[in-house]
């Protein structure tokens, strides 16, 4: 018999060095999902970002599972032979027997292998597998969801595949096979089912209950232990889909969800208990220069400033340099995402600013895709005029220029009072009068198909921001993603975001939510909720969030009113910091980076597949979880008050020149625990998997 082979972890949340004397050489991973190379929503970024570790750790033993999807296929796969011979052999099978599996590179950074099915090329066996499905697990899956009939063939597809794999292999393999959500499932039902030699892993992004509960307005959180979750199910019509989903929780050797908050809501919605936490984390890219992602804001700013020029074109009755702009991005789910929240905030946020007779204008950006008919006549012209306006400045500095480069040339001081003449003034008027305009700057930027019952726009006809000149808070809603092709807006949703000051997500309901973590490793303060996976784990892990610009709305324990009233009050508190306070919170914000990387959080990922091999391959292999409850915190800023807000109330006398030295202490302070606590290694220095016997 083999050596038990000991995977020791030493803590789950905590940041303890270990050491790494076993290699996973005769190991196998497959990742299984239906983003993979295709974008669909979260679990795409979850994939693409995690590939280049996972890379480097599993090498050529690595591959990712995914639909063939020709458009993105063509753009983001380069199809070869497959390296591996087991594999090979297996995919050849496959294919000689009716099926279509492509064997690539998806191109993204770590290159990883893809195996990509075409399950519509398999369509014929739809109906052989249902009732396999119905004789099996009581499962019957109607014949008009068709995103459940895609399941099936994707599930029936993936385990075929495992189960072929395992057969060529010259020896007996240890395969680890990790499913994402629902749609992957039921592959990991049929390789239990079928005894198959693989260690299963499923990993839920959000539970099917609790999204379509939380849509429905119910007060979710305080009745996560009272649903009748078949009941439910069955009223939402999804009860096929859910018991997909329960299966695969259910039935794998380890099962994880992304967030501690969504782990209680899987234990009464599921009926399992997660047996680890698998945080979302992102890549994260470091500059050499230390504040280069300040003058990134700053261009960027610029950038979105020359847009709002355009768009309150005869309105620009507020200053642009006092102004601050927001953002909500996201999936269109109103309530869900918080959008209801973040605009009652808003209206009372433009009471505030009013009656305190502030200078400060806020735009907030509402970045949502919805049905469309194409940017609005209105938007675009807003955009025509202002470029109207800067040719017209440039022809009248042209002239301006050669009668200043004429009077030079005779050795004379130019007379001022000629140097603008009557053609001068006469284009100059021209282009003035262009700029009239009959009616407000726009709120939307598109022709909205369902304008009349669209919740965003039925919303702000009830609250009354109609972008006034009286309105301190101004509203730009733009119901597509964001694209640097665009006519309009020609920004990626990176830059825009780098341009904005804050970003507000005030969810309901948010398993992780990466908007506010992909904020933080650009260094821009966002607002979250005690009820978002990304809320949670930044409260566990800061001292003190809101000083590095993580605002965490408590939305669990407060009504809907108190928590409106609450995060009023971060916006009004933002409002008032001087750019100053502003540019040092943003580098509080930006030193948070390191806990979103998948340098560290990609631990969480290595602890589970462990855990699954050691439960799957009892003879071969044995796991030691070890107190998961230390983790790293990051501490208050020692030195400094713990909100940039407050320095100058409570501060005083402190000079600039103290503040910055300060700053700087705790600069230094702030590196010295990270290096301390491991913080920045990579994944491999982290593990001590040693041989028990
Ligand atoms: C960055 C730039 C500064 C600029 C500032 C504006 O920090 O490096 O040059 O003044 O952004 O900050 P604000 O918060 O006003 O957009
Ligand atoms: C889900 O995507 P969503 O936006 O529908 O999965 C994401 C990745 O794990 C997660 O960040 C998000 O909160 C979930 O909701």
């Amino acid at each position: 018999m083999p050596l038990a082979r000991s995977l020791s972890v030493t803590s789950l949340s905590g940041l303890e060095d270990w050491e790494e004397d076993f290699d996973l050489e005769d190991a196998v991973l497959f990742e299984i999902a239906w983003e993979v190379a295709n974008k669909v929503g979260g679990i795409y970024t979850v994939i693409q970002t995690k590939a280049r570790l996972t890379c480097e750790e599993w090498g050529d033993n690595y591959f990712l599972v995914g639909p063939y999807m020709e458009s993105s296929v063509r753009t983001q796969v380069e199809l070869i032979e497959p390296c591996n011979p087991a594999l090979r052999r297996t995919i050849d099978k496959m294919n000689a027997s009716g099926c279509k599996v492509y064997f690539g590179r998806w191109l993204i950074e770590g290159s990883p292998y893809v195996v990509l099915i075409d399950v519509g090329f398999t369509a014929w066996s739809l109906d052989r597998w249902k009732s396999e499905l119905w004789e099996n697990f009581s499962i019957g899956v109607p014949w008009f969801d068709r995103e459940a009939n895609d399941a099936v063939l994707f599930g029936f597809l993936t385990a075929w595949l495992l189960g072929e794999f395992a057969a060529q292999c010259d020896s007996p393999p240890h395969i680890v096979a990790h499913f994402h959500e629902w749609l992957a499932g039921l592959g990991l039902v049929l390789c239990r089912q079928r005894q198959l030699p693989v260690a299963t892993i499923f990993t839920t992004h959000a539970t099917l209950l609790g999204r379509y509960l939380c849509a429905g307005n119910v007060d979710f959180y305080n009745n996560l232990a009272e649903f009748n979750v078949d009941k439910e199910a069955g009223d939402r019509q999804i009860y096929h889909r859910y018991c997909l989903e329960r299966a695969a929780a259910r039935c794998a050797h380890v099962f994880t969800t992304v967030s501690k908050i969504t782990a209680i809501e899987a234990e009464h919605l599921l009926k399992r208990k997660p047996d680890v936490v698998t945080p979302n984390g992102l890549n994260v890219k470091k500059f050499s220069a230390m504040h280069e992602f300040q003058n990134l804001h700053a261009q960027s700013k610029a950038r979105i400033q020359e847009f709002i020029r355009g768009h309150f074109y005869g309105n620009l009755d507020f200053n642009l340099d006092k102004s601050v702009f927001f953002f909500i991005a996201g999936r269109y789910e109103f309530s869900n995402k918080g959008a209801d929240l973040f605009l009652e905030a808003l209206a009372r946020l433009n009471y505030l600013l009013r009656v305190n007779h502030s200078e400060v204008t806020v735009i907030a950006f509402f970045i949502m895709p919805a049905r469309t008919n194409n940017f609005n006549v209105e938007t675009l012209k807003g955009q025509a005029v202002r470029k109207q306006l800067w040719d017209t400045a440039q022809t009248v500095k042209e002239r301006f220029g050669k009668k200043l480069y004429e009077s030079l040339l005779i050795g004379q001081l130019p007379d001022v009072s000629k140097m603008l003449d009557k053609e001068d003034f006469t284009i100059i008027k021209r282009a003035i009068f262009a700029t009239q305009r009959q009616c407000q700057p726009p709120i939307c930027t598109h022709n909205m198909l369902e304008d009349s019952s669209d919740p965003i726009l039925t919303c702000i006809r009830r609250i009354g921001l109609f972008n006034s000149s009286s309105d301190r808070v101004k509203v730009i809603f733009h119901p597509e993603f964001l694209s640097s092709t665009s006519p309009l807006l020609p920004m990626d949703y990176e830059e825009f975001v780098r341009g904005c000051h804050l970003g507000v997500f005030p969810s309901y309901y948010e398993p992780w939510g990466y908007t506010p973590a992909e904020c933080t490793v650009m260094g821009i303060p966002s607002v979250s909720t005690n009820l978002s996976g990304f809320g949670c784990f930044m409260e566990e892990h800061i001292a003190d969030p809101s000083a590095y610009g993580i605002y965490i709305l408590d939305r669990r324990y407060r009504g809907v009113d108190e928590s409106c009233n609450q995060l009023t009050s971060f916006l009004f508190q933002f409002c008032q910091q001087s750019r100053r306070q502003r540019i040092i919170q943003r580098n509080r914000t930006e030193r948070l980076s390191d806990l979103l990387d998948w340098r560290y959080l990609g631990r969480y990922y290595i602890s589970a597949r462990h855990m699954a091999l050691a439960k799957a391959f009892p003879d071969t292999y044995c796991y030691e979880l070890q107190d998961p409850t230390s983790g790293f915190r990051y501490p208050r800023p020692a030195s400094v008050p713990p909100s940039p807000a407050h320095s100058l109330h409570s501060s005083p006398h402190h000079s600039e020149a103290e503040d910055d030295d300060e700053e700087e202490r705790y600069d230094e302070d702030l590196e010295a625990e990270k290096d301390r606590l491991n913080i920045r290694q990579p994944y491999s220095s982290t593990y001590r998997l040693q041989n028990s016997l």
